[in-house]
C-alpha cells in the first residue's frame, strides 16, 4: 500500500500508527505539505480534489478519507480491531469514527493556526475543540466505570488510533490537556501498545514515567 504521507500530520500518522499496529508495511510517498503546498499542485487535486492529505493508494483502490483507510486497514490485517462482536460496540466505533472528523476541524484547524500561520479564527477553533475534548473527557470516564479502558470497547479499536493523534496534539493549537484526566489514562494506554511509532510531538509510553492516580483522575473528572 502506497501512503501519500506529511511527517508533521496528524491525518498521515493515524494511518502511519494504524499500519505500525497491524504490521502492514506501507510505502510512503512524502509531500511537501508546508510550505510548499504540494497537495494543492493540478497532480495531486486530481488524486484527491479535496486537496487533503493523506492518500492511500491499494491497487485500485484509492481513499482520501482516513476512517476509510483504517476500515480498509483493519479489514484487511486486523478485524479484532473492528469493534463486530456487538451491535452496541459496532454503532459506537461508527460515533467515534465520525466524531474524529470534528477533532480534524476543531483541534486540527487551531494547530493549523498557531503551528502553521494559516488564517482562520483561533479562538473559536479552539472554542470547539474544548467542547469535543469535553465529551470525548466523560465518555471515557464513563468507559472507566465500565472498565473499559477504550471509546468502544474493553480492547483499542479503529475509533481510538482515529480520534489519538489530534487529542494528543491539541497542545499544539493552545489547547491543554489538563483539564481531563480520563483523556489522558486513555492515551497513555495507547502510547503503549505493541508496534506503537511515534511521529514529532507524540512519543511511546515512557517505562520511568509516573503512573497516573485514577482516584485523582476520578476526582477531577467529576468537576469536568
Ligand atoms: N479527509 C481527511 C481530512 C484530513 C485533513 O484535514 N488533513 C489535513 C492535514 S492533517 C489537510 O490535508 N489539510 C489541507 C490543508 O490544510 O491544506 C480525513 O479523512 O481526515
Amino acid at each position: 500500500m502506497k501512503l501519500y504521507d506529511y511527517i508533521l500530520s496528524p491525518s498521515c500518522y493515524k494511518i502511519r500508527l494504524m499500519a505500525s499496529l497491524l504490521g502492514v508495511p506501507l510505502t510512503l510517498r512524502p509531500v511537501d505539505f508546508h510550505p510548499g503546498e504540494e497537495h494543492l499542485t493540478p497532480e495531486f487535486l486530481a488524486l484527491n480534489p479535496a486537496g487533503t492529505l493523506p492518500i492511500l493508494a491499494d491497487g485500485g483502490l484509492l481513499l482520501t478519507e482516513t476512517s476509510a483507510m483504517l476500515v480498509h486497514l483493519a479489514t484487511s490485517a486486523g478485524p479484532d480491531w473492528l469493534a463486530r462482536h456487538d451491535p452496541q460496540a459496532a454503532a459506537s466505533e461508527q460515533q467515534w469514527l465520525s466524531f474524529a472528523h470534528r477533532l480534524t476541524a476543531s483541534l486540527g484547524g487551531a494547530r493549523l493556526c498557531d503551528m502553521f500561520q494559516r488564517p482562520g479564527d483561533l479562538a473559536s477553533l479552539q472554542r470547539q475543540g474544548i467542547m469535543a475534548l469535553r465529551e470525548l473527557e466523560v465518555r471515557l470516564f464513563e468507559q472507566r466505570l465500565r472498565q473499559q479502558a477504550f471509546l468502544a470497547s474493553d480492547r483499542p479499536t479503529i475509533a481510538d488510533i482515529a480520534c489519538f493523534p489530534h487529542v494528543v496534539l491539541a497542545p499544539d493549537g493552545g489547547i491543554s490537556l489538563d483539564p481531563y484526566p480520563s483523556i489522558r489514562l486513555w492515551q497513555r494506554s495507547i502510547r503503549g501498545l505493541p508496534g506503537f511509532i511515534e511521529m514529532p510531538g507524540i512519543y511511546r509510553r515512557h517505562e520511568l514515567s509516573e503512573e497516573p492516580d485514577p482516584d485523582a483522575a476520578n476526582e477531577t473528572a467529576e468537576q469536568v
